[in-house]
């Protein structure tokens, strides 16, 4: 009866989207609405491949194999290939990419770029070149694999010359009509090039690798020349796929994909290229390869190189050509990064015993890694938004407005969005399940903020913001209700761990700030200063939002009002003793880890006992009070400028920050003082120290914003912000420009006491923010 229809309404709130109209409806990103977004290297989770805005593209990609004694298969972006560095060097987010990939012995370059036409997107031609390191050994053979599938829909049809050689394949899709992609005979190769190819049904996009790997057979020859000496060589080459045995019994998995692949083999140096042309384009002025593929590339590079000029005058501000194209790379891996998926999340909510899957839908998106994270992050986006805003608004708009779009009737959206198997193959089942209590820090004002800063707003946006408003203002909504504190006007993140043993301080990841020390025992009563800053930049830009759009904004000026008022923040927030702003609640600051060591009972044979454990021991029992750990949430009031100039506060902490037993350092201010109980602690046996010492760049990022902006602002502290700003840029480009140059990658976080890149790499999410630090772009 009625507990029914409450409980059925509720889960079914939480698995509904919401009812306003779509910011984006599924034809906008149709190639008839965008054509110039239609075609993209959507799939940053592969070294290089390109699909279409639909919910099953046809995808297209490029797989290659050094064939040595030890031949590996790359295809997948992954840490564990060891490259010395892969990126793209420009991508232009819309029309064109040049990636480098520094394979051991040999230089690949990919380049695309698209040419408009037609009905469906129009066509696209890539161009690889393989070229020989100085040290490498001569003659290596190498094999690049270029392959097309379906994803469930859709028809590929191979087609092969009179030497059996896959010349080309012809094919259909919902999208994109009748089409053609061509496998032109190649140049160099010391003469000589091999060809092989595959055509076969798949059991799906996530499984790709696997099928070729088991198409693979080692007895193919090809004849190579070194100097003066030919001879013959063995290599891995495409037969027939064998499938795996499936278990007796087992009903056979459906195919929902097919494959085609054209494989060469050659000598280095090597330049290849694979054409795609779509039949609706009827006045093609002639096949997009060679000359003609180089002049559209170069004009292309031409363009990207003038725009960024005049963005963001690097040269004016004195970098050298090489530190330029530091920044240009930054750029391109963060515009080459954006992905689109189409799937639905794992949600696991209080009216459901199992996770449900939450509808489905497609989200185009920046990804904070194309090796370990390749899919998208809601509180990451909005700090990509920051880069990608001022390169190309419009890219940002469809960014934005897809994220609104995931938003479910309470106004709640997943933190962390895989969608469709190829994303779910790369997360283990244990981190992917969503859940409809958890927030993560909306971000997406700070893109709105900077996307709105402008003079004139055009009918475009405005149309933009009058879809978005309903569902934005569902999402404040949901923060005030969701994670309200239990005293008026406080904030409290949910869903930290709960097992009390377990952690030395249980993880908050819901915040973004994942193991950052909190208050030592949750409870009801803990209020996060950064969520309440979080809300007081939200209620300021609804209040804007409101007053563009001319709907009533009180609520949100109110707001406004009370969060910006420096005596709330101030009462709920700064502590005298620790002389700053803090986290409040059930705390203690002696909390430990300590081996315990089952023991036996009298007469208990002790191998019998389980492994010792390291769990927690609290020495004082916890009492309410501020929490004692000073670092990037202390930190929250002056970087989201909450904090008026003229507060004898923000002298106090622009001490603090400068302080090199705090949180200053030669690279950046890292995330935990130095002085902290917690800095570098391990928060289980395995789970080392994260955001408790580390430099993090979208954090530095706000810092070095904040001091520009108190550095403009009248008060007492002008000056003190100025030459901080000064000195911590310096700092930070300094070393992230050196760590790439090291390396070849920008990282997911620095070392705060040498400044090299640790974590997972490349990181072209917020990391690659240095570009508006460099721009002095805030
Ligand atoms: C684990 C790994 C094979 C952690 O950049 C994304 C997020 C941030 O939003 C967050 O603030 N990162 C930061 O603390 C990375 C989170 C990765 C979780 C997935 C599964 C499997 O990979």
């Amino acid at each position: 009866g009625f507990t029914f229809y409450v409980k059925w309404s509720l889960e079914t709130s939480v698995l509904t989207f919401h009812p306003s109209p779509l910011i984006y409806p599924p034809n906008s990103s149709s190639p008839a609405v965008t054509p110039q977004l239609f075609w993209g290297s959507y799939r940053p989770q592969v070294y290089f491949g390109m699909k279409t805005r639909s919910p099953r593209s046809v995808v297209t990609g490029l797989m290659w194999i050094t064939q040595s004694q030890f031949p590996a298969l790359r295809h997948t972006c992954e840490q564990s290939d060891g490259l010395a560095r892969y990126g793209w060097l420009l991508h232009d987010g819309v029309n064109f990419g040049i990636q480098e990939i520094r394979d051991k012995g040999y230089t690949l370059t990919t380049e695309f770029v698209k040419r408009p036409g037609g009905l469906h997107g129009g066509d696209w031609s890539w161009r690889f070149r393989v070229t020989p390191q100085a040290s490498a050994p001569a003659g290596q053979l190498v094999s690049l694999l270029f392959y097309v599938a379906t994803d469930g829909q859709g028809t590929l049809q191979p087609h092969l010359d009179q030497k059996g050689r896959l010349s080309h394949v012809t094919g259909t899709s919902e999208e994109l009509g009748k089409f053609t992609m061509r496998f032109p005979k190649p140049e160099g190769g010391g003469g000589h090039v091999s060809y092989n190819h595959l055509s076969t049904a798949c059991p799906g996009l996530h499984v790709l690798t696997d099928v070729v790997q088991r198409s693979l057979r080692d007895s193919f020859v090809h004849p190579v020349s070194v100097g003066d000496s030919a001879g013959r060589r063995q290599y891995l080459g495409l037969d027939t796929y064998r499938p795996p045995p499936s278990p007796p019994g087992a009903a056979s998995h459906p195919s929902n994909s097919q494959l085609v692949i054209h494989q060469v083999t050659f000598q280095v140096p090597f330049q290849v290229e694979v054409l795609f042309e779509s039949d609706s384009f009827l006045q093609r002025p002639g096949p997009l390869s060679g000359n003609a593929l180089s002049e559209l590339l170069q004009s292309h590079r031409g363009r990207m190189e003038e725009r960024f000029r005049s963005i963001f005058k690097l040269e004016t501000k004195g970098f050298t050509p090489e530190q330029v194209a530091f920044a240009q790379a930054a750029l391109s891996n963060m515009l080459g990064g954006m992905g689109h998926f189409y799937g639905s999340s794992l949600v696991q909510s209080q009216h459901n015993a199992e996770p449900v899957p939450y509808p489905a839908a497609p989200l185009f998106t920046a990804v904070p890694s194309r090796s370990f994270f390749p899919r998208g992050f809601l509180w990451d986006e909005g700090f990509h938004l920051l880069l990608i805003a001022r390169w190309d608004a419009s890219l940002a708009w469809q960014s934005l407005g897809h994220w609104l779009d995931l938003m479910n009737a309470d106004g709640w959206i997943p933190r962390e969005q895989i969608l469709g198997q190829e994303a779910r193959s790369k997360v283990p089942d244990e981190f992917v399940v969503q859940r409809n209590e958890n927030a993560n820090p909306p971000t997406l004002f700070l893109a709105l903020r900077q996307l709105l800063s402008k003079e004139t707003i055009s009918p475009e946006e405005l149309a933009f913001l009058r879809r978005a408003f309903p569902r934005l203002n569902t999402w404040y909504t949901w923060f005030n209700v969701t994670q309200a504190g239990s005293l008026p006007n406080t904030f409290r993140w949910r869903g930290r761990d709960k097992d009390p043993l377990r952690f030395l301080n249980p993880k908050t990841l819901t915040s973004g700030l994942d193991d950052y020390p909190r208050a030592s025992h949750p409870s009801d009563d803990e209020r996060h200063v950064d969520l309440f800053c979080w809300m007081a930049l939200a209620s300021k830009v609804m209040a804007d939002i409101s007053e563009i759009l001319g709907e009533d904004g009180t609520r949100y000026s109110e707001s406004r009002r009370t969060m910006t008022d420096n005596v709330l923040l101030d009462r709920l927030h700064w502590s005298e003793t620790l002389s700053a702003y803090s986290d409040y609640g059930n705390h203690t600051q002696s909390a430990v880890l300590e081996w315990e060591k089952p023991q036996p009972l009298p007469g208990q044979d002790p191998r019998g006992l389980p492994p010792p454990r390291l769990i927690r021991r609290v020495k004082k029992p916890p009492k309410l009070q501020f929490v004692g750990s000073f670092g990037y949430v202390s930190l929250f009031p002056f970087l989201l400028q909450i904090l008026s100039p003229d507060s004898p506060r923000l002298g106090r902490l622009l001490d603090q920050l400068h302080d090199a037993d705090k949180v200053w350092t030669p690279y950046g201010l890292r995330s935990l003082s130095k002085s902290s109980p917690l800095y570098m602690k391990h928060n289980t046996e395995h789970d080392g120290p994260y955001w408790r010492g580390p430099i993090w760049i979208n954090m530095n990022y706000l810092a070095v914003r904040a001091l520009h902006g108190y550095a403009h602002l009248e008060g007492p502290y002008r000056e003190r912000a100025a030459s901080l700003y000064r000195e911590l840029r310096e700092n930070l480009l300094t070393n992230l420009y050196r760590e790439y140059k090291d390396t070849g990658f920008l990282w997911e976080q620095y070392n705060d006491k040498t400044g090299q890149g640790q974590g997972t790499f490349p990181f072209t999410g917020w990391s690659s923010l240095i570009v508006l630090i460099m721009a002095e772009e805030y």
